[in-house]
């Protein structure tokens, strides 16, 4: 296991590398280039000046996420070759730059959903949360209006509003597609991308729906054991492997995550771990880390990840807002990293305990 955090790259985050650096036992940053719209292709240049400006901090580039995968190529549109033939010119690039981690997701329109981003909790601090019941009344297209006012000033993966001022046209690209459609679009541009990734020993990490299930009547597939281990199985390489995001998968309670990590072996690439707190199966909010804070057992999950012999980067997800912080919701520096305190204490002490 490697501690990591998400860095957005000093343009976009509030949280500087100095500041990560001296979370203690965090050696990587998980970034991206945040300016690259999907189906661009990355440059090594800008690959390489992005790793030696987190080298220069004393960290290393453990990973990209994301790499979004073009709406083309999720909707199996004529024109989708083109665009995978970018995200393979992508790949190569990122390869020769000796970058071997790639998470990116499968979901249409939307990337996660939420219908607050500052909730209030008792302790004053504010998280993301989501009701069904929100959902059900919102109409998608008023969905970025409805939270933008709560985000910040920053900018929201999966939420850019150059993208959402395109949501009706998005949704018309997506009338014909239903899971099976889905399932295939992804097998299709899984098959093509598998030689450059067995050539540069990409290991691609398909991250899960968030919520996992189907939100506006949109296809989700990547929502529980079952699919997931299609999703596996129907390309069966080493290199196509999974972001096990907890906060992801959790939000279906049906969803046994220890058991989902062991069904996994050998296929989880990079971890997100995070927990959530219930109030009814639909109506949750992000807690902190701590197991007694929400309704995961964190002691449970992670020692599922360290007996299957889990030894990739793990961050921790998303974080409270706390300490008047102000900063990306879910992104902040404060509580993200009491989150890797305490992930990396769950470790220690199950390592210790497995070696006695
Ligand atoms: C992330 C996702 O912030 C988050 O919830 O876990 O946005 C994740 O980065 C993407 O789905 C991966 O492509
Ligand atoms: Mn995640």
């Amino acid at each position: 296991m490697e501690m990591t955090l998400r860095w957005y790259g000093s343009t976009f985050d509030t949280v500087t590398l100095q500041q990560i650096r001296q979370i203690p036992g965090v050696t990587g940053v998980i970034t991206t280039l945040y300016d690259t719209a999907p189906g661009e292709v990355w440059s090594r240049a800008r690959i390489r000046a992005m790793k030696e400006e987190v080298e220069a901090a004393g960290l290393f580039v453990a990973g990209i996420e994301s790499v979004n995968v073009h709406d083309a190529i999720k909707t199996g549109a004529p024109d989708r070759d083109r665009y995978i033939d970018h995200y393979i010119e992508t790949l190569t690039h990122l390869g020769q730059e000796d970058l071997h981690l790639v998470c990116y997701n499968f979901m249409p329109v939307f990337d996660w959903t939420r219908t607050e981003l500052a909730r209030v909790r008792p302790d004053g601090s504010t998280v993301l949360a989501y009701t069904q019941e929100a959902v059900d009344a919102l109409d998608p297209e008023k969905m970025f209006a409805s939270i933008a006012d709560d985000m910040n000033g920053t900018v929201m993966p999966g939420w850019e509003p150059e993208r959402m001022e395109h949501v009706q046209e998005l949704f018309r690209l997506y009338q014909d597609v239903d899971e099976e459609k889905l399932f295939e679009n992804l097998r299709y541009f899984l098959e093509r991308i598998m030689p450059v990734c067995n050539e540069y020993d990409i290991r691609m990490a398909i991250h899960p729906d968030d919520p996992a299930w189907s939100v506006f009547g949109l296809p989700r597939i990547n929502t529980c054991k079952e699919n997931i281990l299609r999703v596996m199985e129907m390309v069966d390489d080493p290199h196509n492997g999974v972001t096990f995001c907890t906060g992801s998968y959790g939000t279906n309670l049906r969803n046994d995550l220890p058991d989902m990590i062991r069904s996994l072996k050998g296929r989880i690439h990079f971890a997100h771990i995070r927990n959530l707190k219930f109030w009814s199966p639909t109506n949750f909010e992000e807690a902190a880390h701590l197991s007694s804070d929400g309704s995961f057992d964190m002691y449970e999950i992670v020692k599922a990840l360290y007996e299957i012999g889990f030894d990739g980067p793990i961050r921790p997800d998303h974080g409270r807002m706390i300490w008047g912080e102000k900063a990306m919701p879910g992104y902040g520096l404060y509580d993200r990293a009491l989150g890797a305190m305490y992930l990396q204490g769950l470790w220690e002490a199950i390592a210790k305990g497995a070696k006695e």
